[in-house]
Parts: structure tokens; C-alpha cells; sequence
């Protein structure tokens, strides 16, 4: 398989310095050693501008946030074109405005959204102003205009083309529009008791019934609040590091699995890297499937 590797240091889309060294953190423990040599040189970083202190109170930073998608978007889609895989690495969730945008080029697809948090506040809704809290709604083409229309005018996703998993942090404006719009929601509890593979099954028949191929973001907050203090906003009752990997491992058995997205991990928030070595070990998941040769021969 051919692979991309993206890296996306963006902040912008929330207020905590550190979120940006994600990716360069995760390249000091070795993570470019398990690339394929091709793509360690077709290695992307999408780079926000150096300076975005602009403040709008209920869109904050958005123009840092623009200028990041908007070339995010043009990257995804090039990959998707060129039948590459994108690993991408954040980087805050905002990015993943740029992620949805690129893959709507080619057509429908559908998400599996790993997230403590559903990311789907408007600047309305949103408590905080910070747009790593807006993505999906960006996609559905619920907000402002500067988030719904990078990429194109039309929405990017359709709700029944979603599905949450681990979701246990929600917003009041959230829970509204997650019954209006009937979204699919796998609970940590679900998973626990059914098992990941019931799970992932369910959640993959769900969209395999609605579209032909799919993409997964995941959210380091998705994990147990204890596990992961380089989060910028970790959630009690999350999930375990297993279950995490076993999400991963299962999801890149899929032949319609076309993007996977690894966002918020915050090295100047984490204790002795367990955050990081935690989101190490997800992108080695990640990287040991789908045909890595690579990996397989060396012993990693
Ligand atoms: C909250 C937090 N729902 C907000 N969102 C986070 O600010 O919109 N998303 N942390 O990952
Ligand atoms: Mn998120
Ligand atoms: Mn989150
Ligand atoms: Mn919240």
C-alpha cells in the first residue's frame, strides 16, 4: 500500500500552547523509522502561519485555523487522488475541517468519529469559542461560512454518514443535533460490555450500508482521562489503551478504509510522554497493517 504521511501542527482551534509539538514529538520517538522509505520523502507538513492572534470571541483564532484547513483539504484530496493512504498526525481537531473537506472531493464517505467530545458546536453553540469543537458541524454545513465553505459550498457529510464512538463529554447545543439528525452513537460502556469487534462490526455495517468507503479520526480524549494527560482536554470513563488498539487494529483490516487522523496530543500537558508514548504505540497500530512490509521484516 502506498502511504502518506501528514503531519499538521496546528493550535489555533483551542487555547493550549503544545498541541502543535504533537507531531514532532512523535517523530522523536521514531516515528519516522516506521514509514516505508517512500514515504518518508513524500512526507507533508501542512504549516499554520507563524502568527494568527486575531480573536473573534465565538470563532477564536479562525483565521489560523483557515489558512491550515484550506491546504490540508487540497493535500487529502491529492493523496486520495493519487490512491495514497493518509496517516494524518495533529495537531488539534480543528484540522480535521481541512480532513472531511479533502475527502469530499471524490464523493461520499463516511466517518468514525473517536472522540470524548462530538465536535459539532457552532460558534453559536459552542461554550468555549474554540473550533477543534466545530469540525463535523463545519462538514454539515452547520456555522459560519468562513468553516463551512472551505473545500466548496456544499456540505462534506452527511449525519447518516457518521458514527461516534467512546462520545461522553457532549454540549447541550450538541445533544440537540445529535437526536435532530439521528446520528449513530457507540457508547465506552457498549464497547466494554459488547467487546470492540461487535462494535467496530456494527459501526462498519451501519456505514457500509450508506456509502462505499470511510475514514477514522481519533481523538487522544477518547482514552481514559487517567491515561492521557498530554490531552488538552482529557474525560473520566474513557476508553482503555487497549481498546483504543483494538480499534485501530480492527478498523485498518478494512478494504474501505481510506484516511486515518490522530489529533490532541499535547506534549507540554503530558507526564513523563505517557501520552505520547501512548500515541506512539496507536500510530505503530496503525502503521503495522495493511500490507507495511516494512514492518513486517523488521522487527518493530
Ligand atoms: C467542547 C470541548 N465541547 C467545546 N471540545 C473538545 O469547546 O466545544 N473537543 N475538547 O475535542
Ligand atoms: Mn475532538
Ligand atoms: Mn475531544
Ligand atoms: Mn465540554
Amino acid at each position: 500500500m502506498n502511504w502518506s504521511y501528514i503531519e499538521v501542527p496546528l493550535r489555533y482551534g483551542q487555547g493550549k500552547h503544545g498541541v502543535e509539538q504533537g507531531p514532532s514529538k512523535l517523530r522523536t520517538l521514531g516515528l519516522e523509522t516506521l514509514l516505508p522509505a517512500e514515504t518518508k520523502q513524500q512526507t507533508i507538513r501542512v504549516l499554520p502561519e507563524s502568527e494568527m492572534i486575531n480573536s473573534e470571541e465565538h470563532l477564536k483564532r479562525v483565521d489560523g485555523v483557515l489558512y491550515t484547513v484550506q491546504e490540508l483539504a487540497e493535500v487529502v484530496d491529492a493523496d486520495i487522488q493519487a490512491k495514497r493512504f493518509p496517516l494524518i498526525v495533529g495537531g488539534d481537531h480543528s484540522m480535521a475541517i481541512g480532513t472531511l473537506a479533502g475527502l469530499a472531493k471524490t464523493g461520499p464517505y463516511g466517518v468514525i468519529w473517536v472522540d470524548a467530545h462530538a465536535d459539532l458546536n457552532t460558534g453559536e453553540t459552542s461554550p468555549s469559542g474554540n473550533i477543534h469543537g466545530m469540525p463535523l458541524a463545519a462538514a454539515m454545513g452547520m456555522g459560519d461560512i468562513r468553516l463551512t465553505e472551505v473545500g466548496g459550498r456544499e456540505p462534506k457529510l452527511a449525519p447518516e454518514h457518521l458514527v461516534y464512538m467512546a462520545l461522553r463529554d457532549i454540549d447541550e447545543g450538541e445533544i440537540r443535533e445529535i437526536n435532530r439528525l439521528g446520528i449513530k452513537v457507540i457508547t465506552v460502556e457498549e464497547i466494554r460490555t459488547r467487546g470492540v469487534d461487535v462494535m467496530m462490526d456494527e459501526a462498519l455495517a451501519y456505514l457500509r450500508a450508506r456509502v462505499d468507503r470511510f475514514y477514522l479520526s481519533f481523538d487522544m480524549d477518547s482514552l481514559d482521562a487517567k491515561l492521557v494527560p498530554g490531552t488538552g482536554t482529557p474525560v473520566d470513563q474513557g476508553l482503555t489503551a487497549e481498546e483504543g488498539k483494538a480499534i485501530l487494529a480492527e478498523v485498518m483490516k478494512a478494504d474501505d478504509l481510506i484516511a486515518v487522523e490522530l489529533v490532541e496530543l499535547n506534549p507540554s500537558l503530558d507526564h513523563d510522554d505517557t501520552t505520547a508514548q501512548l500515541a506512539f504505540e496507536l500510530c505503530k497500530t496503525i502503521l503495522k497493517s495493511k500490507e507495511n512490509l516494512l514492518l513486517e521484516s523488521e522487527t518493530v
